[in-house]
């Protein structure tokens, strides 16, 4: 008799969260369906979540270390493959400083107790480092709210009048988001989409507004100008909510609807609908910038402009605008606070307001300090890289340069679940429990809720937790991972909620904090409290973080894309990168047979009269490059009105044609160090 069962849990397989069903028969994982008591999703999934089963079961499972020798990899005992990293570590560190190790954490475990832990590994090895994926997601972002509101708010799409989506696309990228935007549209929201693609969020939209790559700012500036001109800002929460309003006003007046019709491709006709539709919604306004936004020269300026039009209407936690909402409480399992950095981490001297926020060291940098031996000028020999669920050969800006450093270190662990690009170059390949395999705690913002992304299957693979404990011990720091499974840390991670391990697996569809509250900030203020956590109390549309810094307080628009100000007659193309498809993750899922058929390949999207201008039609195999490097891949024309005329976009991730073999890993945000993924300069020709 086999034994069935089926186990609630949470699908990790793009960081969205959704509630499943995981249907079990004798310890195998055979069929994943939608959690309808869950309110992210509502018991609906995506092609990724359905099939977790195949890749799983995939050729490229990892199941057993593998080390590295002259006849390529062999197997070896878990154990001695841990003793043996272990020792390195501590050869390395003696040899060269505690600087010289360090661990990097990828998009593949989220961002909850997973990079906590790696925080952790890294303050009690002694490293002033710690990697991420952040130094390209998230982090410009996170940066550009925190400066704004002094911490991350949520979009109320549920109840909004009108959604500003800017370089976003929540049904390819965060689905949970199209639902809630579907619930505000029965209930007359109404949406804008400033996309350089049609895209599938422009489909649902009442506005497209198509606009050419790396132009942003200026639009959001215009907008500003007009509202400003128009008397559409509530002068009464600005007076008494925010900080730098007279400075903003200045600024913008130089932003004609002219000027930047010109330098966006937006037609003025168009920038005004924009504002008509602002004027309409009154003081239920969100925006939400994504990463076509953040991955620019003015990354951390885009977002903070866009965010900045929710505030100047006074939309902030209020209904239908942007909510600054609150989550369980809990124990911060990443030692910051007791570990003091006495070396230099690598980033802060040149993006110090990402390590004033995030304490988070930046990868692009690291390449060059492993090749070099050199930061800043300074001796900086960095040697031993434990990295666990990244694959950087696809998404790390640059991929030439990325491979050539990866490949010069002294010891390279990978730990993942699958045989990846990056885990080719490793000297030590450990397989990782996947999250099927292992617990791990979710957090929600929107929904203010915790959830238990529970552990189904027993696969005997080690865990992630087991992973850097073991590492621990082995290098005499066992003592700061005293807890014995993820159960118990899980535990201790929650104590200050009030909820336990036991409580929330019993409770797989969520346990919520709080009701939302609204207008928080005029109850704080009613108690003479600051309204907002920035340092004046206020939102600060001027910062006096950036001013500490030296930067200028407004956001500024200080540098346009080259093709902007004198394109290069060698790459006069724009090329913007890595838009996501439903079906992939970044690098992921291309094993899986059902959804590489779906779009097996990369292409390069172009307007149709660009196509016409270059002679080329649907299918023709064209070569594009840069100065970073060349890949050769058909090309899909887009048709008028469906995507902005002078520009070209490659999603990343194939490795037919790797987007990030043309990325340029120095050209970057001054805040955020965030690269301009999607604005590469490139040539175009027929192959
Ligand atoms: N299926 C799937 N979902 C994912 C991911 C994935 O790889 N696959 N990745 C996850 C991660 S890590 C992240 S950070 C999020 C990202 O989430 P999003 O930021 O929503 O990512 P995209 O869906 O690629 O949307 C970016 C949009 O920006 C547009 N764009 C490009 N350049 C510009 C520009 O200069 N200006 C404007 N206005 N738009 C521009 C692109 O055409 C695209 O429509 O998605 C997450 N969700
Ligand atoms: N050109 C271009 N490049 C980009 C982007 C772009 O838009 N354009 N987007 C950037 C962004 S926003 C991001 S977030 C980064 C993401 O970059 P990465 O951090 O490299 O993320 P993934 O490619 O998703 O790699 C995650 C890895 O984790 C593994 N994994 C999955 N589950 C587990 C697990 O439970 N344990 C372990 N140990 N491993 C696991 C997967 O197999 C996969 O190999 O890419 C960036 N790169
Ligand atoms: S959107 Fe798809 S892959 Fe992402 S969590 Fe939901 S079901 Fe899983
Ligand atoms: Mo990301």
């Amino acid at each position: 008799m086999s034994e069935k069962k089926v186990c609630k849990s949470i699908c990790r397989m793009c960081g969205s969260g959704c509630g499943i069903e995981v249907q079990i028969e004798d310890n195998k994982l055979v069929r994943i369906s939608g959690d309808k008591d869950n309110h992210i999703n509502r018991g609906r999934i995506c092609i990724k979540g359905s099939s977790a089963v195949t890749w799983l079961d995939s050729p490229e499972r990892l199941r057993k270390p593998l080390k590295r020798t002259e006849n390529g990899f062999v197997e070896i005992p878990l154990e001695q493959a841990m003793d043996e990293i272990a020792g390195k570590i501590k050869e390395l560190q003696e040899k060269y400083g505690k600087q010289a190790v360090a661990g990097w954490k990828g998009e593949g475990t989220g961002f909850d107790q997973n990079e906590a832990l790696m925080r952790r590994f890294n303050n009690v090895i002694g490293s002033p480092n710690y990697f991420s994926n952040n130094t390209q997601c998230n982090n410009g972002r996170y940066v550009a709210f925190y400066l704004n509101y002094g911490c991350w708010p949520q979009a109320d799409f549920r109840n909004t009048k009108l959604a500003l989506f800017w370089g976003t696309n929540s049904p390819a990228a965060h689905s949970y988001w199209t639902q809630d935007l579907n619930e505000g549209r029965e209930k007359g929201a109404k949406s804008i989409v400033i996309d350089v693609r049609y895209n599938e969020q422009a489909r649902i939209a009442d506005l497209f507004v198509p606009i050419k790559p790396g132009t942003d700012a200026v639009l959001g500036y215009c907008v500003i100008n007009q509202m400003i001109e128009r008397n559409l800002v509530n002068m009464e929460f600005v007076e008494k909510f925010t900080v730098g309003f007279d400075e903003l006003k200045e600024y913008a007046k130089q932003f004609t609807k002219e000027f930047a019709s010109r330098i966006t491709g937006v037609e003025e006709a168009v920038i005004d609908q924009m504002v008509d539709m602002i004027e309409e919604a009154g003081d239920q306004v969100c925006s939400w910038p994504g990463t076509g936004l953040e991955h620019q020269r003015n990354g951390v300026s885009n977002s903070r402009i866009t965010s900045l039009i929710d505030c100047l209407v006074g939309a902030v936690d209020q209904k239908g605008g942007m909510l600054l909402t609150e989550n369980h409480k809990r124990n911060d399992l990443t030692l910051n606070d007791e570990f003091v950095r006495e070396l230099e981490p690598i980033g802060r001297s040149k993006y110090p307001i990402i390590d004033y926020f995030k304490r988070e060291s930046h990868t692009l940098m690291l390449m060059d300090t492993i090749l070099t031996g050199k930061y800043e000028g300074r001796d900086y020999p960095f040697k031993g890289l434990i990295m666990t669920a990244a694959d950087p050969m696809f998404t790390e800006a640059n991929t030439s340069k990325t491979k050539k450093a990866l490949s010069s270190l002294e010891l390279f662990v990978v730990k993942d679940v699958m045989m990846t690009e990056t885990a080719k170059l490793a000297h030590y390949i450990i397989p990782a429990a996947s999250n099927f395999e292992r617990d791990e705690i979710y957090f929600n913002g929107i929904e203010q809720s915790c959830y238990l992304a529970a552990k189904c299957i027993d696969s005997g693979l080690q865990t992630e937790y087991e992973f850097l404990k073991g590492l621990a011990d082995r290098l005499g720091a066992g003592e700061y991972f005293p807890w014995k499974d993820e159960k118990e840390l899980i535990n201790y991670i929650m104590e200050p909620s009030g909820y336990d391990y036991d409580y929330l697996k019993e409770h797989p569809s969520g346990v919520r904090a709080c009701p939302v509250r609204y207008k928080k900030h005029e109850e704080r203020l009613a108690r003479g409290e600051k309204p907002f956590p920035t340092p004046t109390g206020k939102i600060e549309l001027c910062s006096t973080v950036l001013e500490k810094f030296g930067y200028k307080g407004i956001p500024t628009i200080d540098d346009l894309p080259d093709y902007v100000k004198e394109p290069d007659p060698e790459y006069p193309w724009p090329c913007s990168t890595g838009a996501r498809k439903v079906y992939y993750f970044h690098g992921r899922y291309r094993n899986i047979p059902q959804i590489k058929k779906a779009h097996p390949h990369a292409e390069v999207e172009i307007h149709e009269e660009d196509a016409d201008s270059l002679g080329l039609q649907e299918g023709d195999m064209v070569k594009v490059t840069s100065k970073q490097g060349s890949i050769t891949l058909p090309v899909k024309i887009m048709q008028r009105g469906t995507f902005a005329k002078g520009a070209v976009q490659i999603t990343h991730g194939f490795a037919d044609a790797n987007a990030n073999l043309l990325t340029d890993d120095t050209d970057r945000c001054p805040i955020s160090g965030f690269p301009a993924l999607k604005c590469v300069n490139v040539r175009i020709e027929k192959a």
